[in-house]
Protein backbone atom coordinates (compact mmCIF):
# COMPACT_ATOMS: atom_id res chain seq x y z
CA UNK A 1 0.00 0.00 0.00
CA UNK A 2 1.15 3.04 -1.34
CA UNK A 3 1.67 6.05 1.48
CA UNK A 4 -0.55 9.13 0.23
CA UNK A 5 0.89 12.62 -0.28
CA UNK A 6 -1.32 15.45 0.50
CA UNK A 7 -0.62 18.14 -2.08
CA UNK A 8 -1.98 21.72 -1.32
CA UNK A 9 -4.22 23.19 -4.18
CA UNK A 10 -5.69 27.00 -4.71
CA UNK A 11 -9.15 26.73 -2.84
CA UNK A 12 -10.51 29.41 -5.50
CA UNK A 13 -8.89 31.92 -7.34
CA UNK A 14 -6.54 32.10 -10.39
CA UNK A 15 -4.32 28.99 -9.98
CA UNK A 16 -7.46 26.78 -8.81
CA UNK A 17 -8.32 25.75 -12.39
CA UNK A 18 -5.34 24.96 -14.34
CA UNK A 19 -3.82 23.17 -11.13
CA UNK A 20 -7.24 20.77 -11.13
CA UNK A 21 -7.08 20.32 -15.23
CA UNK A 22 -3.54 19.60 -14.70
CA UNK A 23 -4.89 16.52 -12.20
CA UNK A 24 -7.52 15.36 -14.56
CA UNK A 25 -5.31 15.16 -17.40
CA UNK A 26 -2.81 13.16 -15.65
CA UNK A 27 -5.73 10.67 -14.71
CA UNK A 28 -6.03 11.80 -11.07
CA UNK A 29 -9.80 11.04 -10.51
CA UNK A 30 -11.32 12.80 -6.92
CA UNK A 31 -14.74 14.83 -6.31
CA UNK A 32 -14.56 17.76 -5.21
CA UNK A 33 -17.36 19.40 -3.94
CA UNK A 34 -17.22 23.31 -4.15
CA UNK A 35 -17.14 24.05 -0.74
CA UNK A 36 -15.33 20.67 0.49
CA UNK A 37 -11.61 21.64 2.44
CA UNK A 38 -10.79 18.32 1.79
CA UNK A 39 -10.32 15.44 -1.37
CA UNK A 40 -9.48 11.78 -1.67
CA UNK A 41 -8.34 10.28 -5.46
CA UNK A 42 -10.14 6.97 -5.57
CA UNK A 43 -6.92 5.52 -7.66
CA UNK A 44 -3.77 7.40 -7.14
CA UNK A 45 -2.36 7.88 -3.33
CA UNK A 46 -3.03 11.22 -2.77
CA UNK A 47 -5.11 13.56 -0.80
CA UNK A 48 -6.42 17.21 -1.89
CA UNK A 49 -6.34 20.09 0.44
CA UNK A 50 -7.93 23.58 -0.75
CA UNK A 51 -6.69 26.59 0.92
CA UNK A 52 -6.20 29.95 0.30
CA UNK A 53 -2.69 30.68 -1.85
CA UNK A 54 -0.96 32.64 0.38
CA UNK A 55 -1.08 29.90 3.28
CA UNK A 56 0.46 27.13 1.11
CA UNK A 57 3.62 27.79 1.01
CA UNK A 58 3.58 27.81 5.05
CA UNK A 59 1.35 24.26 4.87
CA UNK A 60 4.39 22.77 3.35
CA UNK A 61 6.99 23.99 5.47
CA UNK A 62 5.34 22.15 8.57
CA UNK A 63 4.06 19.16 6.54
CA UNK A 64 0.49 19.84 6.96
CA UNK A 65 1.07 19.12 3.46
CA UNK A 66 3.71 17.22 1.43
CA UNK A 67 3.36 19.17 -1.91
CA UNK A 68 1.34 22.13 -2.86
CA UNK A 69 0.74 24.20 -6.15
CA UNK A 70 1.48 28.27 -5.87
CA UNK A 71 2.45 31.36 -7.70
CA UNK A 72 6.25 31.93 -7.65
CA UNK A 73 5.56 34.99 -6.35
CA UNK A 74 3.97 33.85 -3.37
CA UNK A 75 7.09 31.51 -2.73
CA UNK A 76 9.23 34.11 -2.79
CA UNK A 77 7.38 36.50 -0.40
CA UNK A 78 6.63 33.73 2.15
CA UNK A 79 10.37 32.52 2.15
CA UNK A 80 9.55 29.54 3.96
CA UNK A 81 11.83 26.40 3.94
CA UNK A 82 10.40 24.79 0.48
CA UNK A 83 11.65 23.25 -2.40
CA UNK A 84 10.43 24.35 -6.13
CA UNK A 85 10.26 21.11 -7.86
CA UNK A 86 8.96 21.80 -11.08
CA UNK A 87 7.47 25.11 -12.98
CA UNK A 88 4.01 24.57 -14.39
CA UNK A 89 4.00 26.39 -17.48
CA UNK A 90 0.31 28.53 -16.05
CA UNK A 91 -0.72 31.51 -14.86
CA UNK A 92 2.20 33.40 -15.67
CA UNK A 93 2.26 37.36 -14.83
CA UNK A 94 5.28 39.40 -13.71
CA UNK A 95 5.66 41.67 -10.49
CA UNK A 96 6.42 45.06 -11.85
CA UNK A 97 6.42 49.18 -10.23
CA UNK A 98 4.01 51.32 -11.58
CA UNK A 99 4.09 54.89 -11.41
CA UNK A 100 1.23 57.65 -12.30
CA UNK A 101 1.70 58.05 -16.14
CA UNK A 102 2.01 61.91 -15.75
CA UNK A 103 4.96 61.09 -13.35
CA UNK A 104 8.46 61.77 -15.13
CA UNK A 105 10.88 58.24 -14.77
CA UNK A 106 13.89 57.85 -16.51
CA UNK A 107 15.31 54.58 -14.00
CA UNK A 108 14.76 53.26 -10.73
CA UNK A 109 16.50 55.82 -8.94
CA UNK A 110 13.93 58.32 -9.42
CA UNK A 111 11.85 56.08 -6.89
CA UNK A 112 15.19 56.81 -4.27
CA UNK A 113 13.09 58.30 -1.12
CA UNK A 114 9.30 57.31 -2.43
CA UNK A 115 7.09 55.56 -1.35
CA UNK A 116 5.46 52.15 -2.52
CA UNK A 117 2.47 50.35 -2.16
CA UNK A 118 2.47 46.51 -2.50
CA UNK A 119 1.61 43.46 -1.37
CA UNK A 120 4.71 41.92 -1.63
CA UNK A 121 7.20 43.84 0.69
CA UNK A 122 9.42 41.36 0.72
CA UNK A 123 10.23 41.10 -2.83
CA UNK A 124 9.97 44.64 -3.71
CA UNK A 125 12.76 45.54 -0.46
CA UNK A 126 14.76 42.32 -1.67
CA UNK A 127 14.73 44.85 -5.03
CA UNK A 128 15.53 47.92 -3.80
CA UNK A 129 18.16 47.24 -1.71
CA UNK A 130 19.82 45.47 -4.39
CA UNK A 131 19.34 48.65 -6.86
CA UNK A 132 20.83 50.87 -3.71
CA UNK A 133 18.14 52.99 -3.06
CA UNK A 134 15.84 53.24 0.02
CA UNK A 135 11.91 53.86 -0.56
CA UNK A 136 9.18 54.01 1.86
CA UNK A 137 7.05 50.58 1.48
CA UNK A 138 3.44 50.69 2.20
CA UNK A 139 2.08 46.76 2.56
CA UNK A 140 -1.69 46.58 1.50
CA UNK A 141 -3.48 43.41 1.15
CA UNK A 142 -5.49 44.46 -2.11
CA UNK A 143 -6.28 47.18 -4.92
CA UNK A 144 -3.00 48.02 -4.59
CA UNK A 145 -3.27 49.97 -8.07
CA UNK A 146 -5.48 52.89 -6.13
CA UNK A 147 -2.69 53.50 -3.89
CA UNK A 148 -0.91 56.65 -6.11
CA UNK A 149 -4.97 57.92 -6.60
CA UNK A 150 -5.76 58.33 -2.92
CA UNK A 151 -2.54 59.77 -2.08
CA UNK A 152 -1.10 56.92 -0.17
CA UNK A 153 1.79 56.43 -2.62
CA UNK A 154 4.05 57.62 -5.32
CA UNK A 155 4.36 54.27 -6.92
CA UNK A 156 3.01 51.07 -6.74
CA UNK A 157 4.48 47.29 -7.40
CA UNK A 158 2.01 44.44 -8.27
CA UNK A 159 1.29 41.85 -10.26
CA UNK A 160 0.74 42.50 -13.83
CA UNK A 161 -0.51 40.07 -16.84
CA UNK A 162 -2.00 41.93 -19.67
CA UNK A 163 -1.56 45.58 -17.88
CA UNK A 164 -5.24 46.41 -18.37
CA UNK A 165 -5.51 47.33 -14.47
CA UNK A 166 -2.53 49.93 -14.31
CA UNK A 167 -4.17 50.85 -17.53
CA UNK A 168 -6.78 51.56 -16.61
CA UNK A 169 -5.82 53.49 -13.24
CA UNK A 170 -3.60 55.69 -14.96
CA UNK A 171 -0.45 53.97 -14.42
CA UNK A 172 2.65 52.90 -16.16
CA UNK A 173 4.89 49.93 -16.14
CA UNK A 174 8.54 50.81 -15.43
CA UNK A 175 10.49 47.93 -14.17
CA UNK A 176 9.18 44.24 -14.05
CA UNK A 177 11.07 42.89 -10.87
CA UNK A 178 10.20 39.77 -10.77
CA UNK A 179 8.33 36.64 -13.16
CA UNK A 180 6.11 34.27 -12.25
CA UNK A 181 4.22 31.28 -12.85
CA UNK A 182 2.77 28.71 -10.76
CA UNK A 183 4.81 25.62 -9.50
CA UNK A 184 5.11 22.86 -7.64
CA UNK A 185 6.55 23.09 -4.24
CA UNK A 186 7.22 20.30 -1.49
CA UNK A 187 8.70 20.02 1.62
CA UNK A 188 11.83 18.26 1.79
CA UNK A 189 12.00 15.34 3.93
CA UNK A 190 9.27 13.36 2.26
CA UNK A 191 9.41 9.43 2.57
CA UNK A 192 11.14 7.33 0.19
CA UNK A 193 7.28 6.06 -0.30
CA UNK A 194 5.99 9.37 -0.81
CA UNK A 195 8.96 10.18 -3.18
CA UNK A 196 8.09 7.71 -5.75
CA UNK A 197 4.42 8.41 -5.71
CA UNK A 198 5.56 12.28 -6.58
CA UNK A 199 7.75 10.40 -9.05
CA UNK A 200 5.21 8.64 -10.70
CA UNK A 201 2.92 12.30 -10.63
CA UNK A 202 5.91 14.06 -12.38
CA UNK A 203 6.13 11.44 -15.03
CA UNK A 204 2.54 12.08 -15.94
CA UNK A 205 2.55 16.06 -15.69
CA UNK A 206 5.50 15.20 -17.95
CA UNK A 207 3.40 13.22 -20.79
CA UNK A 208 0.84 15.99 -20.47
CA UNK A 209 3.20 18.35 -21.37
CA UNK A 210 4.88 16.78 -23.92
CA UNK A 211 1.64 15.99 -25.52
CA UNK A 212 0.71 19.88 -25.27
CA UNK A 213 4.03 20.82 -26.81
CA UNK A 214 3.56 18.36 -30.07
CA UNK A 215 1.42 17.34 -33.01
CA UNK A 216 0.80 13.90 -34.75
CA UNK A 217 1.50 14.79 -38.53
CA UNK A 218 0.38 12.08 -40.81
CA UNK A 219 1.12 13.20 -44.93
CA UNK A 220 1.15 11.64 -48.42
CA UNK A 221 4.70 11.97 -50.03
CA UNK A 222 6.03 11.14 -53.07
CA UNK A 223 8.28 8.05 -53.26
CA UNK A 224 11.22 10.12 -54.12
CA UNK A 225 10.98 12.94 -51.69
CA UNK A 226 10.64 10.50 -48.51
CA UNK A 227 13.96 10.95 -47.26
CA UNK A 228 13.92 14.56 -47.54
CA UNK A 229 10.61 14.98 -45.95
CA UNK A 230 11.79 12.14 -42.53
CA UNK A 231 14.68 14.31 -42.60
CA UNK A 232 12.41 17.53 -41.57
CA UNK A 233 10.17 14.90 -39.64
CA UNK A 234 12.61 13.00 -37.85
CA UNK A 235 9.63 12.33 -34.92
CA UNK A 236 10.90 10.37 -31.63
CA UNK A 237 12.46 7.29 -32.85
CA UNK A 238 12.04 7.83 -36.10
CA UNK A 239 8.69 8.25 -38.70
CA UNK A 240 6.87 5.86 -39.48
CA UNK A 241 6.51 5.12 -43.67
CA UNK A 242 3.57 2.53 -45.47
CA UNK A 243 3.13 2.54 -49.11
CA UNK A 244 -0.12 3.79 -50.15
CA UNK A 245 -2.57 1.84 -52.79
CA UNK A 246 -1.49 4.56 -55.57
CA UNK A 247 1.43 3.02 -56.48
CA UNK A 248 4.98 5.67 -55.98
CA UNK A 249 3.05 7.18 -52.95
CA UNK A 250 3.64 6.77 -49.37
CA UNK A 251 1.95 7.97 -46.41
CA UNK A 252 4.62 9.11 -43.71
CA UNK A 253 3.37 9.57 -39.68
CA UNK A 254 5.85 11.48 -37.36
CA UNK A 255 5.68 13.98 -34.28
CA UNK A 256 6.52 17.61 -34.73
CA UNK A 257 7.00 20.11 -32.07
CA UNK A 258 4.17 22.57 -31.53
CA UNK A 259 6.65 25.58 -31.69
CA UNK A 260 7.87 24.76 -35.37
CA UNK A 261 4.80 23.77 -36.64
CA UNK A 262 3.92 26.81 -39.30
CA UNK A 263 7.76 26.23 -40.41
CA UNK A 264 8.03 22.92 -40.74
CA UNK A 265 4.72 22.73 -42.72
CA UNK A 266 5.56 24.95 -45.23
CA UNK A 267 8.89 23.23 -45.76
CA UNK A 268 6.51 19.83 -46.10
CA UNK A 269 4.50 21.68 -48.49
CA UNK A 270 7.69 22.49 -50.84
CA UNK A 271 9.32 19.24 -50.50
CA UNK A 272 5.53 18.01 -52.37
CA UNK A 273 4.09 16.51 -49.31
CA UNK A 274 0.08 16.63 -49.92
CA UNK A 275 -3.01 15.61 -47.62
CA UNK A 276 -1.09 17.16 -44.33
CA UNK A 277 -2.77 16.02 -41.35
CA UNK A 278 -2.48 17.17 -38.26
CA UNK A 279 -3.78 16.13 -35.04
CA UNK A 280 -3.71 16.46 -31.25
CA UNK A 281 -2.01 14.30 -28.93
CA UNK A 282 -3.09 13.73 -25.46
CA UNK A 283 -0.47 12.10 -23.84
CA UNK A 284 3.31 11.64 -25.08
CA UNK A 285 5.82 8.73 -23.38
CA UNK A 286 9.44 9.17 -24.98
O1 LIG B 1 -8.05 33.92 -2.24
P1 LIG B 1 -6.62 33.63 -2.46
O2 LIG B 1 -5.70 34.28 -1.44
O3 LIG B 1 -6.36 32.15 -2.61
O4 LIG B 1 -6.25 34.25 -3.91
P2 LIG B 1 -5.59 35.65 -4.30
O5 LIG B 1 -6.69 36.62 -4.55
O6 LIG B 1 -4.50 36.03 -3.36
O7 LIG B 1 -4.83 35.26 -5.64
P3 LIG B 1 -5.35 35.18 -7.15
O8 LIG B 1 -6.26 34.02 -7.31
O9 LIG B 1 -5.79 36.51 -7.62
O10 LIG B 1 -3.94 34.89 -7.85
C1 LIG B 1 -3.24 33.71 -7.59
C2 LIG B 1 -1.90 33.77 -8.33
O11 LIG B 1 -2.15 33.90 -9.74
C3 LIG B 1 -1.02 34.96 -8.02
O12 LIG B 1 -0.27 34.78 -6.83
C4 LIG B 1 -0.11 35.03 -9.24
O13 LIG B 1 0.93 34.08 -9.12
C5 LIG B 1 -1.04 34.53 -10.37
N1 LIG B 1 -1.54 35.59 -11.27
C6 LIG B 1 -1.48 35.53 -12.63
C7 LIG B 1 -2.14 36.75 -10.93
C8 LIG B 1 -2.44 37.41 -12.12
N2 LIG B 1 -2.04 36.62 -13.16
C9 LIG B 1 -3.11 38.69 -12.07
N3 LIG B 1 -3.37 39.28 -13.12
N4 LIG B 1 -2.46 37.30 -9.74
C10 LIG B 1 -3.08 38.48 -9.67
N5 LIG B 1 -3.42 39.21 -10.79
C11 LIG B 1 -4.11 40.51 -10.53
C12 LIG B 1 -3.17 41.62 -10.08
O14 LIG B 1 -3.06 41.63 -8.68
C13 LIG B 1 -3.84 42.88 -10.60
O15 LIG B 1 -4.85 43.31 -9.72
O16 LIG B 1 -4.73 40.99 -11.69
C14 LIG B 1 -4.51 42.40 -11.86
C15 LIG B 1 -3.59 42.65 -13.03
O17 LIG B 1 -4.01 41.97 -14.16
P4 LIG B 1 -3.97 42.68 -15.60
O18 LIG B 1 -4.31 41.58 -16.56
O19 LIG B 1 -4.98 43.78 -15.57
O20 LIG B 1 -2.56 43.20 -15.79
ZN1 LIG C 1 -3.87 35.08 -1.84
Amino acid sequence: MDQKIRIAIQKSGRLSDESLKLFKESGVKFNNGMKKLMATSHNFPVEFLFLRDDDIPGYVEDGVADLGIVGQNEVAEKAKNVKEIEKLGFSKCRLSLAVPKSASYNDVNDLDGKSIATSYPRILQNYIDSKGITAEIHEISGSVEIAPGIGLADAICDIVSSGSTLFSNGLKEVEEIFKSEAVLIGRHDLSPEQQNVLDRLLFRFDAVRKGKENRYVLLNAPNDKIERIIALIPGMKSPTVLPLAEEGWSSIHSVINEGMFWEVIEQLKAEGAQGILVVPIEKMVI
